[in-house]
């Protein structure tokens, strides 16, 4: 899979992918992230990526030139499945949304800035308009890296343990249950009894139990 990234701050985007699961899936091939400048396609004088609005108002918009022209040019290059606009007004995240992306050979991901861009980037090149959640960033790249990130990890090898991924809070529709790990008791806080049983179907009983405990109490809407 390869995620093209074009955005106007690429500095934001230096750290998220240079480590652990992110970096093993690029240095092992399973992924190439590769993030570009919007500025660097600009044609205009100072390499200007924003303008102000057509019928005033405060706040800036992002030109179409410079996105129209680095997309072009990655289009030139290999076929799209998607190119992704990630903006507060966009569909909200979830882990079907990031599954299906999963299964994507080439996507494109541009980060709005300012107002957002021009509406006729949106009009003619973006496939998928997504937000991450119901609350406002000051711009699309930490969006971008958390879709990324929500994504790579699903891809075959890309995680240690392959069957991890799919106990998941939401691979299911439910969230995780409670984990422990040694000791099994510390300082008289002991681990539920069920877990060092050794009793394998009993504990994925007790598992599901408690998944759909903490689903109803936090998170009802997930069970319809
Ligand atoms: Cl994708 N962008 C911005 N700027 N804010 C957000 C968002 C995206 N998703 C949630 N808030």
């Amino acid at each position: 899979m390869r995620i093209d990234i074009l955005t106007i701050l690429p500095r934001l985007l230096d750290g998220p992918f240079a480590d652990s699961i992110l970096q093993r899936a690029q240095d092992n091939g399973l992924c190439e992230i590769v993030i570009h400048n919007i500025r660097d396609y600009s044609i205009h004088k100072q390499k200007q990526v924003d303008d102000y609005q057509f019928g005033g108002g405060a706040g800036m918009v992002m030109m179409v030139q410079p996105i129209a022209d680095a997309i072009d040019k990655l289009k030139s290059e290999r076929e799209y499945d998607e190119i992704i606009y990630l903006t507060p007004d966009g569909e909200r995240l979830n882990q079907g949304i990031c599954n299906s992306f999963s299964l994507k050979k080439n996507i494109i991901m541009l980060c709005g800035h300012y107002k957002g861009v021009d509406q006729r980037i949106r009009d003619h090149y973006i496939t998928r308009e997504i937000s991450i959640g119901d609350y406002v960033l000051s711009g699309g790249e930490l969006a971008a890296a958390v879709l990324v990130d929500s994504i790579v990890r699903l891809i075959p090898g890309a995680m240690n343990d392959e069957t991890s991924a799919l106990t998941d809070s939401f691979q299911d529709n439910l969230l995780a249950p409670p984990i422990y790990t040694r000791p099994a008791d510390y300082n008289g806080w002991k681990v539920p009894e069920i877990l060092t049983s050794g009793n394998t179907p009993k504990v994925e009983e007790w598992r599901f139990e408690q998944a759909l405990e903490k689903t109803k109490t936090r998170r009802p809407d997930l069970l319809g």
